[in-house]
């Protein structure tokens, strides 16, 4: 078959697609050799970002938990370039990502880079808690400024005439425990565009939410090319004394705009940053993304990703449909023999570092997510994320479940080395 048959034999099949990824066939030019298990170390491509809301010192200026509500601001639109761009600069357009199997694992870290070695070192831990429908949690480390990044993501997809829609599911929540501060982010939905011309990108768009339980409360509003500005990738975000002051856009304390890909600048209150009044807030093609240390293959575990798809990956770069379908399937049975046989046994597989979380019956009294989530008016149902808990979307989506990392248990962890 040519590429351009394969390419609308693909998009017949997007066409009559039911929301489950792993059930899209794709041909072998729009596959990534990369399994969406490793997709939790674009939260933290710029460790010191993350982390800087710890050195952030009291001044007279602004409150110092909106200087901080601020930097976590900057570090998240700072994490977008490398969650939705990243493919486009490495593999020359937005792929299919390998579908990771139930268990599957991925784990690295970051060295501190920095001249003041302030920052020490940062652990990735992501694991497949879910394979229908497919659910990656992850907790992003530091020990040396006891800060933790904890999350977890499920996309349901569905096809336009021209685009492929995409709702993620999950929220990430970030804790600063030396200054007993925690963040709730939500994801925003997003289109893949460019899939009739052979070039799929993806484009951000409505709204995510950052919610800081010091009350402060940041709104995100996206657009693709055209709406703000004719460029791509742009955004709005202002930052407000909490929810409620958000009804009103005028009381915003401060307004950010530009490009997440590329620029912007923030200015004080509702209006937008003009380009001579405006001060830069981010510059993304001025920061480079620091990309984790992951171990050699030979040393990892089989449970580990890159070890786990090293055939169907190597088949994937040769281009060679037969192998790579010939290699999936031999993980896939794999697969399937292991859930007959806990059929047969009557068990579960064991989740590693992660449980689920059912917040309809589990008690969980000063639970923070509850805590964020009500600050924010946000639904705590399995529903897509930023969901208004008024809203008429605000009812469980059929097997999307809370996942919550259990430091515990990755502290006794003895078989996967970082
Ligand atoms: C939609 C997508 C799989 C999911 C990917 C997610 C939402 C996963 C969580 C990350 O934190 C952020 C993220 C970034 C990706 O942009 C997003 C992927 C983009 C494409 C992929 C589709 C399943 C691929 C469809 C196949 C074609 C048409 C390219």
């Amino acid at each position: 078959m040519t590429s351009a048959a394969s390419w609308t034999t693909f998009i017949k099949s997007i066409a009559s697609y039911n929301g489950d990824l792993s059930s899209l066939t794709a041909p072998p030019f729009i596959l990534s050799p990369t399994s969406l298990v490793e997709y939790s170390q674009y939260w933290s491509e710029h460790v010191d970002l993350l982390l800087e809301p710890n050195f952030i010192v009291d001044s007279d200026d602004d409150p110092v938990e909106l200087k901080r509500m601020i930097a976590v601001t900057r570090w998240f639109i700072s994490t977008l370039k490398s969650q939705y761009c990243s493919r486009n600069e490495t593999l020359g357009g937005e792929k299919k990502p390998l579908n990771p199997f139930l268990g599957e694992i991925f784990v690295g870290k970051w060295e501190d880079t920095s001249k003041e070695q302030k920052l020490g070192e940062t652990i990735l831990v992501s694991e497949q808690v879910s394979h229908h429908p497919p659910i990656t949690a992850y907790a992003v480390e530091n020990k040396k400024n006891n800060t933790i990044l904890e999350g977890y993501n499920g996309v349901r997809a569905s096809m336009s005439t021209t685009a492929l829609n995409v709702r993620q599911f999950g929220h990430a929540l970030l804790e600063y425990r030396n200054l007993d501060e925690t963040y709730l982010v939500t994801l925003p939905p997003l289109h893949i565009e460019g899939i009739l011309a052979f070039s799929p990108f993806v484009e951000l768009e409505q709204k995510s939410y950052i919610q800081s339980s010091a009350g402060y409360y940041t709104v995100i509003e996206y657009s693709g090319r055209g709406y703000f500005s004719g460029k791509k990738n742009t955004f709005k975000a202002r930052i407000f004394k909490s929810y409620e002051e958000s009804l009103k856009k005028e009381k915003a304390l401060y307004t950010i705009s530009g490009q997440w890909s590329e620029k912007s600048a923030i200015a004080k209150g509702s209006s937008s940053p003009s380009s001579s009044k405006g001060e830069t807030f981010f510059d993304a093609s001025n920061y480079e993304a620091q990309h984790l240390t992951v171990k050699p293959i030979d040393d990892q575990h089989p449970l580990e990703s890159r070890k786990a798809w090293k055939d169907v990956a190597e088949a994937i770069r040769k281009g060679d449909f037969d192998l790579i379908h010939e290699e999936k399937s031999k993980l896939e049975n794999k697969q399937r023999e292991l859930r007959k046989a806990e059929e047969a046994n009557n068990a579960k597989w064991a989740r590693r570092w992660f449980d689920e979380v059912d917040y309809s019956k589990d008690s969980l009294d000063n639970d923070i997510f509850i805590t964020l989530s009500n600050l924010a008016h946000l639904s705590i149902k399995n529903v897509a994320s930023g969901v208004d808990s008024g809203s008429a979307k605000n009812d469980d989506v059929e097997g999307m479940s809370h996942w919550r990392f259990v430091p515990e248990s990755f502290d006794k962890e003895t078989e996967i080395k970082i």
